[in-house]
């Protein structure tokens, strides 16, 4: 027998317990000697019945994800679960932690599943671009029915074990042991003297509901937004109920080839690890010890100071909230009060977890109340002078050890740190809006900040359910300052020809949920023109709009114009002849502008951009930028983030058409970073 795979007896029935860390990931290595073990006790007569079990932290989480794009070594999964299924012998699977994809599928090989009170069971392999490929979109509705599969294939969230209890899906909830429950559970059955099922035949609830499945495979069609593998999940569904199971199975496994085999799920499975990658920080090993992070203080109630105190109290970490004046604090206070409400009024959070976390939030106008806090948040004025001033009375209040963080979104950390008698441990904490949603968590490491620190601002990221990507200081520091690049052919293109409804068009056929255009009207055409007047910058048209008052939704006019102060955009005249005017007192004989070059000339400079953050050593990886990117940004998880697609587009390609569009425009946006000269 191997490490990996080990087997026990208790009397009749055998426990076959994989045990591969971190979470028993269906190896090679763990394939082999599990398919052996499984041939071995269908043979052996003193063997009454099979518990497959796993080590560790959680049941089989799934194919090892490393092995995609290489050739599959036999056995595969698909050859254990057909092995399982010949075995009369009943079986069960017994369940802990998580059973996702690969390992939910060898579960569902077994005749039954018994699972842990605190397990979840689901199918993710959407997330990769995949649909599942080990015969989970054929068995799990025989179980579950249609649309309830439907629904956890194509969201690729997992159920926890009740729910599982009562689809249909997990025959019953272990009390007490788990592995022994299972065992008990099959000496049971036995008992009885029934045959054991195997799913394949089990087909009573394929015939549920086919309206309701319908309906949610059309709405799921409406939302791939560009992505084939929802619509190849709800394929394969429906392949379950209208094919014979082996012809299914087989549509499956050529469905999944292709997909395994595209740029898509290539793109996804890139972010998975580069997720976790991102987390990883040179100079801060697993030596350096983060500190315990009990009570936040939060300085500024604010849109952006009232996001982060929710996103702490939904994790369970008391929030101290302090603001200058009562009036002040009332209004953060009731605005978190609101949020909370409307969460409960759409039925997202229930009445008492929204008390419990409201609680946690405690309000107040003065600096002692800090004291105790391990982790202060300075989210006031963007304003270098308030944000000094604030973390110099931050010496005076906060506790030795307190790790104090400012929100700027695009400050230096370094000026502010000065501010302070402890640079060691100040640090950015760049939330994007709003924050208690957001994913994406830009930690800013100034040149004074401690390892301890750092480790610190991660471990509690992780902890409130944020992506942190550690950055360095300059201006907007990854992402923002890729933002603006984005946007600098903004009123060129404009000028040239595209309306602002093209440009946003091709955005959204790119995969982007919405076009640059829309999302200004969406977020204020005032916050980029009171930026823009600090800086002594101008920009033709976006000030022009702002100079007649139309900042947006907020107006009812902005890029757009909005019907009776709804959110639904229509292309508005009015800005097309200021367009054409503008144009025409520039000398600029307007040109139709194909999207192809709309977004060579957006998505270039982002890249561009990347590479020169990359070559200062402000981020520290290409993937890390593509995590910042499809977190807090929106970019199309289909494309795997800028420099993956640029990867994807081919690095020869990007340098030529940045050195053209140098040629032709001049414009620093498409100089070259040498970075790029590097890339194969
Ligand atoms: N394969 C390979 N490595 C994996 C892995 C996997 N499936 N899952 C996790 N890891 C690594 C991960 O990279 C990290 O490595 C370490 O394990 C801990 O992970 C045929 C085709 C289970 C909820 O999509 O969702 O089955 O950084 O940091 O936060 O139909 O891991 O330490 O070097 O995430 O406690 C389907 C993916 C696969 C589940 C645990 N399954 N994993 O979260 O730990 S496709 C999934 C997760 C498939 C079949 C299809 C999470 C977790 P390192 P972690 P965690």
């Amino acid at each position: 027998m191997s490490r990996s795979v080990t087997v026990s007896r208790d009397n009749e029935i055998a426990v076959v317990t994989i045990d591969n860390p971190p979470v028993n990931a269906l190896s090679h290595h763990v394939r082999e000697p599990l398919y052996a073990a499984l041939t071995e006790l269908a043979a052996d007569d003193t063997v009454r019945g099979i518990v497959l079990a796993c080590a560790g932290r959680t049941f089989v989480a799934g194919a090892d994800i490393t092995e995609f794009g290489k050739p599959m070594q036999k056995p595969d999964l698909n050859g254990i679960v057909a092995l399982l299924e010949t075995i009369a012998k009943p079986t069960a699977a017994a369940i802990h932690g998580t059973a996702l994809g690969g390992g939910l599928e060898l579960a569902l090989g077994c005749h039954f599943r018994i699972a842990d009170r605190t397990a979840r069971l689901g199918l993710p392999e959407v997330k990769l671009g995949l649909l599942p490929g080990g015969g989970g979109t054929v068995r799990l509705p025989r179980l579950v029915g249609p649309a309830k599969a439907l629904r956890m294939i194509v969201t690729g969230t997992p159920v926890p074990a009740a729910e599982a209890l009562a689809d249909g899906l997990v025959d019953a909830i272990a009390e007490g042991d788990l592995t022994g429950s299972a065992v008990a559970f099959l000496r049971g059955k036995l008992a009885e003297g029934v045959r054991p099922i195997p799913v394949r035949e089990r087909n009573d609830k394929l015939g549920e509901d086919p309206a309701a499945f319908e309906r949610a495979a059309a709405d799921l069609a409406r939302k791939a937004r560009g992505l084939e593998a929802p619509l190849a999940c709800a394929e394969s569904v429906r392949n379950a109920v209208s094919l014979p199971f082996d012809q299914a199975l087989a549509a499956e496994h050529a469905l999944f080839r292709k997909l395994v085999a595209g740029d898509q799920s290539k793109a996804q499975r890139h972010l998975f690890f580069a997720e976790r990658e991102a987390a990883k920080v040179v100079g801060i090993g697993k030596d350096v010890k983060a500190g315990d992070v009990a009570r936040v203080g939060i300085i500024g109630a604010g849109t952006m100071g009232g996001g982060i105190a929710m996103a702490f109290a939904n994790a369970g970490i008391p929030v101290t909230l302090l603001e200058t004046d009562d009036a002040a604090l009332a209004r953060g206070t009731g605005m978190i009060g609101k949020n909370y409400a409307a969460s409960v009024a759409r039925g997202s959070l229930d009445e008492a977890t929204a008390a419990r976390r409201l609680a946690l939030i405690s309000g107040t106008t003065d600096y002692a109340a800090l004291a105790d806090a391990d982790l202060i948040v300075e989210a006031a004025f963007e304003d270098m002078a308030v944000k000094r001033d604030i973390f110099a009375r931050l010496d005076q209040v906060a506790k030795a050890g307190a790790v104090l963080a400012t929100n700027t979104s695009y400050l230096d950390v370094n000026a502010i740190a000065a501010a302070s008698a402890r640079p060691e441990a100040v640090l950015g904490m760049h939330f994007f809006s709003p924050a208690n949603v957001m994913k994406l968590l830009e930690i800013v490491r100034a040149e004074k900040t401690s390892p301890e620190a750092l480790a610190t601002a991660l471990s509690v990221a992780k902890r409130i359910g944020k992506i942190p990507v550690v950055v360095g200081v300059c201006h907007g520091f990854v992402g923002n300052r890729m933002l603006t690049a984005r946007s600098s052919e903004n009123e060129a293109l404009l000028m040239e020809g595209a309306l602002p409804a093209e440009i946003d068009r091709a955005f959204t056929d790119f995969g982007w949920p919405m076009g640059p255009f829309q999302m200004y009207d969406l977020a204020g055409l005032d916050i980029g023109w009171r930026n823009r007047k600090a800086r002594g910058e101008t920009a033709a048209l976006a000030d022009a709009l702002c100079e007649a008052g139309r900042f947006g939704q907020k107006t009812g006019k902005g890029w757009y114009a909005y019907a009776d102060g709804g959110r639904t955009p229509t292309p508005d005249p009015d800005v097309e002849a200021l367009i054409g005017r503008e144009a025409a007192a520039r000398g600029i004989a307007r040109r139709t502008i194909s999207a192809e070059e709309i977004i060579e000339r957006t998505h270039l400079p982002l890249v561009n951009e990347g590479a020169r953050i990359l070559e200062e050593g402000i981020a520290q990886r290409a993937s890390d930028i593509d995590i910042v990117w499809v977190n807090g940004y929106g970019f199309p998880v289909g494309k795997g983030g800028p420099m993956f697609w640029a990867g994807l587009e081919g690095w020869q390609k990007v340098r030529e058409r940045l050195a053209y569009w140098h040629e032709r425009t001049g414009r620093d946006a498409f100089r070259p970073s040498p970075w790029l000269s590097g890339r194969e």
